[in-house]
């Protein structure tokens, strides 16, 4: 695989108005949401809710591909077309998950890495025969007292880039995640700062490990304000700090940055996104790669009704792709 073919399929990740959905939620956590609407965590449940969003109509006007989990690419639609041959015949990019979750980080209370290495290159090779194109590894760090460590940032940026160079190797995409958890009583200076130290040890252990930018894309979280902190803050606020964070940290090679939507509420990660494109020309495109922020309307719908809403949440799903593509280009508005 190429340099030219890695850059892309990066590029086409993050084509004019398109971004990813995030589908990649590990057993887990699939649980975990079905269990908020009421939804029985079957394997077949998990099918057919994956059907259900991959087979929205015309959902590659607004997203270029999706992220699985590997249960997920395993499977097939209801018509037995395995879903990431679904997604390239639709036009859509098939992703995977291949870190294997966080893991307490031995004598550093508190915080996580991210495992996964061990095996990988075998494992991405089983991928990419089953039609992945790229990959995505999420690092976790949490802010508190004391912590974020230099320790747990440098040991996630150097899993990261790890992973990244494997795939690359592999002929595959690296989506590299290292996500700011909201969680805590935080400000959004401290937000930043610690936003920046990590994508600074990011990149600094990607070129380290002679990773390609052009054939990399960046999953980013924004800067914003702990969820207990109390403090109010902008739109336009969090769309200039994220702005100016990502600008003094991340090289203007690399082909795009998609975020996450954290728990965010819908409108808000729709309407971050729209800002810091109407704030632009920026460096790279900015685009989506939500998951909750995707999908929550549509599983709470679904889930009133397995059978007969199947139709209807799909034209939510679809909604909410419009809605974050037309940010993607800043073109939304608010119904509000
Ligand atoms: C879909 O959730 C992914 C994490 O799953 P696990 O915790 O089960 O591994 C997560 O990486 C997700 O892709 C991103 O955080 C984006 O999702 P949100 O909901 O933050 O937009």
């Amino acid at each position: 695989m190429s340099i030219e073919q890695l850059a892309e399929t990066a590029q086409a990740m993050v084509a004019a108005g398109k971004g990813i959905i995030a589908i990649d939620e590990s057993t887990a956590t699939i649980a975990k949401r079905f269990a908020g609407v009421g939804i029985e965590n079957s394997e077949e449940n998990r099918r057919r809710y994956r059907e259900l969003l991959l087979t929205t109509p015309n959902l590659n006007q607004y997203i270029s591909g999706a992220i699985m989990f590997d249960e997920t690419i395993r499977q097939s639609t209801s018509d037995g077309v395995p879903f990431a041959k679904y997604m390239s015949d639709n036009g859509m990019i098939p992703g995977i998950k291949v870190d294997k979750g966080t893991h307490n980080l031995a004598g550093f209370p508190g915080e996580v890495v991210t495992e996964g290495l061990d095996g990988l290159r075998a494992r991405l090779e089983e991928y990419y025969k089953l039609g992945a194109r790229f990959c995505k590894w999420r690092a976790v760090i949490n802010i508190g007292e004391d912590i974020p460590t230099g320790t747990c940032i440098d040991a996630n940026s150097h899993a990261l880039a790890r992973y990244a160079a494997l795939c690359q190797e592999q002929g595959l995409v690296p989506m590299v995640e290292p996500e700011v958890i909201m969680d805590g009583s935080h400000d959004i200076d401290e937000c930043f700062q610690v936003t920046e130290v990590v994508l600074r040890s990011l990149f600094a252990s990607l070129v380290e490990q002679n990773v390609v930018l052009e054939g990399t894309i960046l999953k980013a979280s924004m800067v914003v304000p702990g969820t207990t902190s109390g403090e109010k803050v902008s739109i336009e606020e969090v769309a200039a700090a994220t702005l100016q964070c990502l600008k003094s940290t991340v090289p203007a090679i690399l082909p795009g940055i998609v975020f996450l939507s954290g728990g965010q509420s819908d409108e808000d990660a729709t309407a971050h996104l729209n800002a810091m494109n109407q704030m632009g020309p920026n460096p790279w495109p900015l685009s989506f790669s939500y998951g909750r922020a995707m999908q929550a309307a549509a599983l709470k719908l679904w889930s009133q009704d397995l059978v007969n809403n199947f139709a209807a949440a799909q034209k939510t799903v679809f909604a909410r792709a419009k809605d974050n593509g037309l940010a993607a280009l800043g073109q939304w508005k608010s119904a509000a």
